[in-house]
Order: C-alpha cells, then structure tokens, then sequence
C-alpha cells in the first residue's frame, strides 16, 4: 500500500507540475481526486489490507489525498497570478502607430429623452431633483398612503437588501423628501414646483413593454388652489413639446392609494398607431403617465396641512415615453449594452407609423 501511494503521489506532482490552466487543473482533480479516481480506488484497496494495518495504511492514503488537495489549490493561484500579469501585458503592448477609431460615442436614449424632459420642465419653473436607489419601507410605500399589507403592494414587488432597504419600485419614493425639503418655498408664497427623474426596480414579468429596471420621471406641485386643471395642462404642454405634434391620449381613472382622485394618462401607440402589437400588448394604448392629486395623508407626512395646500404629482414611465419617442419596439433594447441600436437615436425625430405596421 505504501508503495502504490508513494507512485501515485509521485505521478501527480509531475502531471501537477506541467498544467498551465484551470481546465487542465480541474481535469487533474478529477482524475485523481474523483469519484472514481485514483485515490477512491486505492482507497477501495483497503479492505484487502490485514485488521491490523488498516488504520495505518488508512492515514497513508489520507496523506496523499491532502497532498494532492493542497497542490492542485496551491497551483490554482499561481496559474490565476500569470494569467492576470498575461492579462496586464497584453494590455500595454499597444502599436502606438495604429490608427485611432474618428467614431463617436453618443447618449443613451433614455438621457436624451430624460434631458428633453428636464428642459421642458425648467422652462415651466420646475427644479430638478436627484433621489437614492435604494430606500427604506416608509419613503416607499408608508409615507404614500401605503401601510404594511395594502394590497397596492403586490403590483410593486422588489429586490430586497439584508439591511431592510430596497430598491425604489417607483419615483414616488422621493415624495415626502421633496415635500419636506422645499416647505420653504410655500413659505415664501410660491410654489413647490419639482421634477426627480430615477431608475425603479421591480420583480416583473419580462415583456416587450415590462422590464425589471426602468426609468421614470416624478413631478410635484403644490401650492394654494391647484387643481385637475393644472395637471391636465402640464401633461399636455410636456407631450405636445416631446413629440411636436399631436398624439391622442387618453384619461381615465386609475387608482393609487397617494392620490385622490387618480387618473391613468394613456399614450395611443406610437409603433402601430394604436392597431395593437407587442410593443402595446395587443391594445393600441400604452399606460405613459398615471397622476392625480396628492392625498391628504402624503401632505401630512410631507408636514404640510391639506386644508391650506393642494397638489398634483404624476409618474410618467421615461423609458416607455423614449420607445413611443423614437419608435423602439422592445423595452429591452434599453439595457441590451447593443451599442448599434443604442447610438443611432442622437439625431432622431419623431416620425408617425406607416399604417401597416407588422
Ligand atoms: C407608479 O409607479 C406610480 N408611482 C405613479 C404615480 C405617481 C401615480 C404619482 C400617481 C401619482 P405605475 O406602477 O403605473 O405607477 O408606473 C408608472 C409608469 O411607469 C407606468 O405607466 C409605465 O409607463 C412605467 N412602468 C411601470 N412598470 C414598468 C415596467 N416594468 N417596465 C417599464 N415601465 C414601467
């Protein structure tokens, strides 16, 4: 036995010994330490070893399988060592004379509608907002009207953090912030005018219309007196300026525990002029921008008294708004990293479908 484990040691350090890459490694672990490997067959020798010599011949087939454990991980860093300095090497050794690509980077498209957006916005007197990612329960869902175990929560399912944080489902996380930060300007007689535009995440079904992060642009205002009126008007102004011409929506209502009344404002398809296809699900609308006026309960939170203060607040879905913008038939393309779809929209304009549209 002692014999044999010493020729088996001695034939994997010199196969050991040659092996330059994790594959050739895998395949030495395999041969040796496998199932059905060398080291299982000497170890299925031993009942063939005396009573008296088995615990002895036992240790020395244990010895040789630590051995052969130890050298394959040992030289599993090494190989990973020379492959990172191949790596490094390669990279600077570059042909100085080679000629530099004149090809230009461009906007994503989201950006560009995002910024088209923020512009329309600013010349209305909006300020712009950036919010967090990751959030906690109450800005989510608790300041929204939304206590544990509403219903409205399985619409919004999420990614979860160990830290009791999650992944904002929608803009309106940003709500109460935005309230309590801008109290001042109610305070000096004018309005709390606000845009915060953001990646949401949720737990969602895949479509050509869903994904499981996507872009929305929230918008708040509140003032004395302002109504249904002023919300129509700036939903109109904004997708009358994003498009440049005249596109059919439709309001209708809709129901969000943060606003009272809701609407769901529906864009006509854009891709098939409202005939029905995978970009609409077959319906020949698409849900754009659900808004409505704000809750007595979210002022509240906000630390603002509703019996003084109304508003409105919408959340316009921002990536569905750039595939009925630029006519992109697949949400996915969005976060595809598919640079020759991406780049060609810098200089798009919005053009009106075909009327056969496939
Ligand atoms: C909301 O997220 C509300 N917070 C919007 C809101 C704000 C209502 C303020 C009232 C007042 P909803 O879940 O419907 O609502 O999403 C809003 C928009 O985001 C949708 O109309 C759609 O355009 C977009 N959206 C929602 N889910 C997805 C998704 N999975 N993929 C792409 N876009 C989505």
């Amino acid at each position: 036995m002692l014999e044999k484990a010493q020729q088996l040691k001695q034939q994997f350090a010199e196969k050991v010994s040659t092996a330059t890459s994790p594959a050739e490694l895998e395949q030495l672990r395999i041969e040796f330490l496998g199932k059905k490997g060398s080291v299982a067959s000497l170890m299925s020798e031993l009942r063939n070893v005396p009573n008296d010599k088995k615990k002895e011949a036992g240790q020395i087939i244990n010895e040789v399988k630590q051995f052969i454990e130890k050298n394959i991980a040992e030289k599993g860093v090494e190989i990973a060592k020379l492959e990172e300095e191949r790596l490094i090497n390669a990279a600077e050794d570059y042909d100085v004379t080679f000629p530099i690509s004149e090809e230009k980077g461009s906007y994503h498209p989201i950006t560009l509608v995002q910024r088209e957006l923020e512009d329309i916005f600013a010349g209305m007197g909006f300020s712009i907002e950036d919010y967090d990612e990751i959030v906690d329960d109450y800005h989510c869902f608790e300041a929204l009207n939304i206590p544990k175990h509403h219903p409205a929560r399985d619409m919004q399912d999420t990614y979860y953090l160990s830290t009791n944080q999650l992944l904002k489902t929608h803009t309106s996380a940003a709500q109460n912030a935005i309230l309590k930060k801008y109290t001042s300007e109610l305070e000096a007689d004018r309005p709390i005018r606000v845009i915060f535009p953001g990646r949401c995440f949720r737990n969602e079904k895949i479509d050509a219309c869903h994904e499981n992060t996507f872009f929305q642009m929230e918008g708040v205002m509140v003032d004395k007196d302002i109504s249904i009126s002023n919300l129509i008007y700036f939903m109109k102004t904004m997708l009358s300026e994003v498009f440049q011409q005249d596109i059919t929506v439709r309001l209708r209502p809709g129901f969000f525990p943060f606003v009272e009344p809701g609407f769901e404002l529906d864009i006509q398809c854009t891709i098939c002029g409202g005939k029905g296809c995978p970009s609409c699900k077959d319906s020949g609308w698409l849900e754009l921008c659900p808004c409505g006026m704000i809750h007595p309960n979210v002022l509240i939170a906000g630390g603002l008294d509703p019996e003084q203060y109304t508003g409105f607040a919408f959340g316009l879905g921002l990536t569905r708004l750039a595939m009925m913008r630029y006519g992109i038939k697949d949400i996915r393309v969005f976060n595809s990293c598919n640079l020759k779809s991406l780049s060609q929209f810098e200089n798009a304009t919005f053009t009106q479908p075909e009327k056969e549209v496939k």
